[in-house]
């Protein structure tokens, strides 16, 4: 999978050049690139933003740098052979950016990823780049970060685990927290007996169909009582 980052802060993506990810990249699996917006730009002080019409606080993103930045970036990706690139758009008003979000981006071979800043791009550009572009406006949830830099982070990272052989055990990718729509059951290591506190004893009993059942009501009981939205509503027929 080939990701294009756009931002007015590159170094913030440095992020990506360790841990899981920076090996992925290292192992060819995943092919990044950062590029700073004001590259883009063609006046003296490299202007990314402006006031906005209709007045209102702070300031918004020009569209044309945008244009150029994601026109040269996909006409890379159309050398490379690429297939319609997804741009990916992390912003508060965006849809939901959930685990099923994540398991269908991670099936695009080209991923573009605009990092916003102050109160946004200008909204002509998302129309402007369905030509180019399926667009995607996502959300990390109802909080607001100060831009999209984070969010790209771990939007990349969330992508980029489920992309093959970027998580060395493929089994860690079945049991965990979201990919059946729970909550993850609670894990132990040793020692059985830490501070006065014990491990459940069912996990010692070496009863593998005990504790399978143990974990699935475990899984139940804490998305009942933390994430209850993530249940079917039992008002609902
Ligand atoms: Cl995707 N962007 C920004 N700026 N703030 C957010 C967010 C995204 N998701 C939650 N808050």
């Amino acid at each position: 999978m080939r990701i294009d980052v756009v931002t007015i802060f590159p170094e913030y993506l440095s992020a990506l050049d360790v841990s899981l990810i920076g090996k992925a990249r290292r192992d060819g699996l995943l092919e990044i690139h950062v590029h700073d917006l004001r590259d883009h730009t063609v006046d003296r002080h490299r202007t990314v933003d402006d006031t906005p019409y209709g007045g209102g606080a702070g300031m918004v993103m020009k569209p044309e740098p945008w244009a150029l930045a994601l026109e040269s970036i996909a006409e890379a990706g159309r050398s490379a052979g690429l297939g319609r690139p997804v741009l990916l758009v992390p912003t508060p008003s965006g849809e939901l950016f959930r685990q099923s979000v994540a398991q269908e981006l991670s099936a695009a071979d080209h991923l573009v990823v605009a990092c916003g800043r102050y109160e946004g791009i200008d909204e002509r550009l998302f129309h402007w780049a369905r030509e180019l572009f399926e667009v995607r406006l996502v959300s990390l949830g109802d909080y607001v970060l100060n831009g999209g830099e984070v969010a790209a982070l771990a939007m990349i990272e969330a992508i980029g685990r489920l992309v093959p052989g970027v998580v060395g055990n493929p089994e860690s990718l079945v049991e965990e927290s979201h990919s059946d729509g729970l909550l993850e059951y609670p894990v132990y290591t040793k020692p059985s007996s830490w501070r006065g506190h014990e491990v459940p004893d069912v996990l010692l009993s070496g009863d593998h169909g005990r504790v399978a059942a143990w974990r699935r009501e475990q899984q139940l009981e804490r998305t009942r009582r933390r994430r209850p939205d993530l249940l079917p509503d039992p008002a609902a027929d």
